[in-house]
């Protein structure tokens, strides 16, 4: 990689990438212990990387144009802010986890949109996790990276983040959507391969402000553990839809909502992970939406642009959308015939400008692999 080869003056050992993602459906229900279906995008984060003396790591990134250099003693949550507290997190929770990290010097560069709700921040650990242990020849096992990773966000950099956007980053495979059961780990790779079926997906990003994202999505778990005490359950997982209505009824109202979206929620991916499995793809639109609605009405974590963009691909053809990350702003998901999508990008662009709205951006997402080797 020339920015290695630039900033460091020599060749790197080897170069790691992890992608973004966006999710299909199951939003919000991962630190729930439910259901999610995300997939892997084409955009990804790519280190560079060579063993050091150290005793730090000394990390370039292309997109800030900093340096920063990690001191074993930063290796405590609170020592580092930024971007550079997602890389030094993973040597930390190596270590926490009982593994011996080698010193590197880093360069990365991304291409993941920052901000979007398309990952950038799970795309970044995870692909220096993949350096980290391969260069420490390390023994940890692919599939738990993905609790690694949550480890050095939710502890180091104090993202209270499920465990979604990690195991996309390191586990998905091309051509295919994971359905992944956040509770026990298991996973099914379900073919989504838009192209055989004359179909594609819209990433439509709102470019709207995340005002208030962090504070929101910790509010929204902390109102889902509390109703989960309050119905004596272990999670919301456990809530059946048959005894949704009971259990709304011991709830506040504002809380039985959010309940509600949860366990709603969780049916939806599980038709819809039915619905490909059987073959029909534009089948899933109708669940996509009903997700869309929920997290507008029940959830409450859309802003006017992502609705606005839903609304109008809808009303311009798409079989389904909804919009797909945390919430407050990033992106939207619209289900589209291949030969439409530019004419749904092109109603939702004129949409915004009516509205006053940043114009968005679009591009069309195709399932991507998990972190990876590049060289
Ligand atoms: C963010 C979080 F990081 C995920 O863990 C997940 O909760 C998602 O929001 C909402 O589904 O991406």
């Amino acid at each position: 990689m020339k920015e290695f080869h630039e900033r460091f003056g020599m060749e790197p050992a080897g170069v790691w990438s992890a992608p973004g993602r966006v999710n299909l459906i199951g939003e919000h229900t991962d630190y729930n212990d439910g259901f999610v279906l995300p997939f892997a995008i084409p955009m990804r984060t790519t280190v560079a990387a060579r063993p050091a003396d150290g005793p730090f790591w000394t990390v370039y990134s292309r997109e800030t144009g900093e340096t920063v250099v990690i001191s074993e003693a930063d290796l405590r949550p609170g020592a580092v802010n930024g971007w550079a507290a997602y890389v030094a997190g993973v040597p930390w929770a190596l270590r926490a986890a009982g593994h011996r990290p080698p010193f590197l010097d880093l360069a990365i560069t991304s291409d993941v949109p920052l901000g979007a709700g398309l990952s950038s921040s799970a795309a970044l650990t995870c692909a220096v996790l993949a350096a980290l242990v391969d260069l420490g020849g390390l023994d940890l096992s692919r599939d738990d990276w993905p609790a690694v990773a949550q480890r050095a966000e939710n502890s180091y950099v104090g993202a209270p983040t499920g465990i979604m956007d990690q195991s996309a980053s390191t586990l998905c495979r091309p051509g295919h959507a994971m359905f992944l059961d956040c509770r026990s780990g298991d996973r099914e790779h379900v073919p989504f391969a838009l192209a055989e079926h004359d179909l594609a997906m819209l990433v439509i990003d709102s470019r709207a402000p995340h005002s208030h994202a962090d504070g929101e999505y910790a509010a929204r778990r902390a109102s889902c553990e509390s109703a989960a005490q309050t119905l004596g359950l272990r999670a919301l997982r456990d809530l059946a839809a048959e005894d949704l209505p009971a259990a709304c009824g011991r709830l506040d109202e504002v809380t039985a909502r959010r309940v509600r979206h949860v366990v709603t929620e969780n049916a939806r991916v599980l038709e819809t992970v039915e619905k490909l499995r059987g073959g029909s793809v534009t089948g899933i639109g109708p669940l996509l939406t009903a997700s869309h609605a929920s997290m507008r009405d029940d959830y409450e974590i859309t802003v006017p642009e992502i609705d606005t963009a839903v609304e109008t691909a809808l009303a311009a053809g798409a079989y389904g959308a909804r919009m797909t990350g945390g919430g407050f702003g990033g992106c939207v998901l619209a289900l589209v015939d291949a030969d439409a999508a530019e004419r749904v990008a092109d109603a939702v662009t004129a949409a915004f400008a009516e509205r006053g709205f940043t114009a968005p951006t679009w591009f069309r997402a195709v399932a991507a692999g998990g972190a990876t080797r590049e060289a």
